[in-house]
């Protein structure tokens, strides 16, 4: 079992008495959903929580630049390739507004990047799974990003304003990202048999991981129960799980495809589709480092850093001179 799936104590929501008056000010101000400005009094807890959420948020995003990454020389076509080049471009957008966010929180860009590449923070499991076809970029688009966006769209009325800013124009460019997948799943799955079986088949394979998207089953969520009383999180891993479901599953039949999944049923009675868990085994796996990509991956991140060092200390030095030139401006001026 994965270690910090355990559920502990410290996991336990405090009640209002049980607060400090600084704490209960706090609740209360996140209950009348007013936003929480970074200069703002903030309980350490709640600063914990965003730095870890929104920097594994924006790892995620870099991350996910590579297995897209993976297939920018390969498109099929001039086209694919520049709207596929924009979108990787764009994850990078992402990443920095998200590190922006979480810089106002007192943690630097350099800080998360160290604790990314020493493990001891995460980035999306998705990322570890290999894109080893074309339809793969289809699935990614259609489903990774479908999973992204009904995780971010209730991200928008997140308590942390920064956060909160980030999310609206994030979500704005992935619906895009999305639209961009189902298109070349819609592609795919009206051409030839060989490309049909190439769409169904990153279908098969793209299913349950995008599924493990939303994280472990409430059950075992450590820190849902707390995130959604500081409205960190707005909604449950299964919630927001159960939800993909239900608008992919119709998306997947206009494409005449086939979800993998036998159980797959709709339940009148609760309006929405009973379906299969994916296996939690494999999820916790991946999370302990031993998913099919996690050592690229990783490798990858570990390189860019190192081999980007000398540019980085060349924008600062460059940004210390042009610092000290308007100074001198300044004072000759005076
Ligand atoms: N992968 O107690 P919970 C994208 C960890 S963006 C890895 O339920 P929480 C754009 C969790 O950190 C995708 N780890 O945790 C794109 C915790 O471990 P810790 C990223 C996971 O935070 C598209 C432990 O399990 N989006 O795709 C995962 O309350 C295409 C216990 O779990 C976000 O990050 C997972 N899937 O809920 C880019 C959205 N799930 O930290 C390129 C913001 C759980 O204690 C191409 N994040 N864990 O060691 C969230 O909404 C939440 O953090 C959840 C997890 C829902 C992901």
């Amino acid at each position: 079992m994965y270690a910090q799936m355990v559920k502990t104590d410290a996991d336990k929501v405090k009640a209002l008495q049980e607060m400090t008056p600084e704490e209960r000010a706090f609740q209360e101000r996140v209950d009348r959903g007013e936003k929480i400005e970074p200069k703002d009094w903030m309980p350490e807890g709640y600063r914990r929580t965003l730095i870890r959420q929104i920097g594994q948020h924006a790892h995620s995003e870099i991350v996910g630049q590579l297995p897209e990454g993976n297939w920018i020389t390969r498109a099929p076509t001039l086209e694919r390739k520049a709207i596929l080049l924009a979108k990787v471009q764009d994850e990078a957008g992402h990443g920095l507004y998200l590190y922006c966010a979480a810089e106002t929180l007192g943690v630097t860009r350099d800080e998360l990047t160290e604790r990314l590449l020493s493990g001891r923070m995460k980035y999306s499991s998705i990322f570890n799974y290999p894109t080893l076809t074309w339809a793969d970029i289809g699935a990614v688009g259609w489903l990774v990003d479908g999973a992204a966006i009904m995780n971010q769209v209730p991200l928008q009325r997140t308590s942390f304003g920064p956060y909160s800013r980030a999310m609206i124009r994030i979500c704005k460019e992935e619906s895009f990202h999305q639209r961009q997948g189902f298109d070349i799943m819609m592609k795919l799955a009206r051409g030839t048999e060989a490309q049909k079986r190439m769409a169904q088949d990153a279908l098969d394979r793209f299913w349950y991981p995008s599924l493990m998207m939303f994280g472990p089953s409430d059950k075992d969520s450590v820190h849902s129960a707390q995130s959604m009383s500081w409205k960190i999180k707005i909604n449950t891993n299964d919630e927001l799980r159960q939800k993909f479901v239900d608008q992919t599953v119709p998306q997947a039949e206009y494409l005449g495809l086939t979800i993998p999944d036998p159980e797959l049923t709709w339940n009148e009675a609760k309006g929405g589709y009973d379906f299969s868990q994916p296996d939690w085994s494999e999820f916790f796996e991946v999370l302990a480092g031993n998913g099919p990509c996690n050592a690229d991956r990783m490798e990858a991140r570990t390189r860019a850093w190192e081999e980007g060092a000398w540019f980085r200390d060349g924008l600062m030095a460059h940004a210390k001179k042009a610092a000290a030139r308007r100074a001198a401006a300044r004072h000759a001026a005076e």
